[in-house]
């Protein structure tokens, strides 16, 4: 077990707060102050780890009036590592971090933590099936759906990103009853922000004229990136791009594909991507989302789309800054239904074997 409070906390009251167990009980004073918000980033010495803590130290997530601790945890192994990140932001001297926590402990990470963001996972290696690699980071999100429970924040919101995350976000919801599920999601944005590169580069716009883009399914191969009710210019993407089987085809494949293309690119998966899209997760849920538009996130469905209750699935939502609700009403044409339908039955399957692992309390 090891954990080390860092130096860059300016005052031994600051260390002291970060073994308070009772500071999770005063969290409302935070809006009124700006006491630092706690960030416990799981993986924190792996690559999105160190694409990812840089930018929210120096303010890119929560921005330059908000102070922050961050609570970085991995594994044994990943502890040299994880000094190293100590140290270089040390080095950044980032006026804004108030506290440093590097912790194998999970107590100790989740303390009073306002936002957890599970990225540490075990990676599929060669010969490992997909069901062996579910039990493995199955255990993982049990243990620290639990530690969220006791000691994180009451108003702790939680983005798992660590594979197989709807699944991973599944059991760790499960094995936290108390938290409210509203609060656990798993991260489609990065697909989202794939999918409209695709789509502003075949119509040869601005990406920043690509809208209403929707992920459903899993974070897998079979999720569905929802070209029929995506706009350009808040026009159907279908009137704006008439090569309706590349969208079919090509398009649904390329982002599907994306992460092996990259992969095999650079030897290494996407990171800065990936950090880039915890950024983006986490700014639209903390933040209003523009009128009329809508992003992707795995939430807990409500049923909404005959998706069934309680399955960790990718919608189109919507923020009010704290609340997401899934976008209703949408035209689902029955390409579009057999897609969802189809990825929905594999994130079915991952629960089934999630469940006969025993990940999931009856
Ligand atoms: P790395 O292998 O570089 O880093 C993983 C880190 O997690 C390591 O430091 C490891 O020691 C740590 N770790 C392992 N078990 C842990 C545990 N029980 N508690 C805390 N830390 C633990 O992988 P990286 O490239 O950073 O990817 C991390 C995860 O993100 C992987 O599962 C990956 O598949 C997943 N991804 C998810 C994406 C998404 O859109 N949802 C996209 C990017 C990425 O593929």
């Amino acid at each position: 077990m090891f954990g080390w409070v860092g130096r860059i906390i300016p005052d031994e009251v600051a260390i002291a707060l970060a073994s308070a167990n009772w500071l999770r009980f005063i969290q409302p004073l935070k809006i009124m102050s700006t006491a630092p918000l706690r960030i416990a980033i799981t993986g924190a010495a792996g690559a999105i780890g160190y694409s990812l803590v840089f930018r929210i130290a120096s303010g890119g997530l929560f921005g330059p009036g908000q102070p922050l601790v961050l609570h970085l945890i991995d594994i044994e192994p990943a502890l040299p590592v994880l000094r190293g990140v100590v140290m270089e932001l040390e080095d950044c001297a980032y006026p804004l971090l108030k506290g440093l926590v590097a912790t194998t402990n999970l107590e100790e990470g989740f303390r009073a933590a306002d936002w957890a963001l599970l990225v540490g996972s075990v990676p599929r290696k060669p010969g490992l099936e997909r069901k062996d690699l579910l039990g493995i980071n199955g255990k993982i999100f049990i243990e620290q759906g639990r530690a969220i429970q006791k000691h994180a924040a009451r108003d702790i919101r939680i983005l798992v990103v660590g594979n197989p995350c709807n699944t991973n976000c599944l059991i760790g919801m499960n094995n936290s009853p108390d938290i409210p599920r509203d609060r656990w999601h798993a991260m489609t944005r990065l697909d989202e922000n794939r999918a409209k590169t695709q789509l502003s580069q075949k119509a040869g716009v601005k990406i920043s004229r690509v809208s209403n883009l929707a992920i459903w399914g899993n974070h897998s191969a079979t999720q569905y990136p929802d070209f029929y009710n995506a706009k350009i210019d808040g026009r159907p993407v279908t009137q704006m791009i008439k090569d309706e089987n590349w969208l079919k085809n090509e398009f649904v494949t390329t982002v599907a594909q994306r992460g092996t293309a990259v992969l095999k690119a650079r030897g290494a998966s996407s990171a800065a991507s990936a950090a880039n899209a915890i950024i983006d997760s986490v700014k639209s849920m903390s933040s209003p989302t523009a009128a009329g538009d809508w992003n992707s996130v795995c939430v807990c469905s409500d049923g909404s789309y005959g998706i069934e209750k309680g399955l960790i699935c990718s919608f189109p939502v919507r923020s009010d800054g704290q609340k997401l609700t899934i976008v209703p009403g949408l035209e689902i044409p029955p390409f579009s239904r057999a897609k969802i339908d189809a990825s929905v039955a594999e994130l079915k399957e991952e629960r089934a074997i999630a469940s006969e692992q025993g990940l999931i309390p009856k």
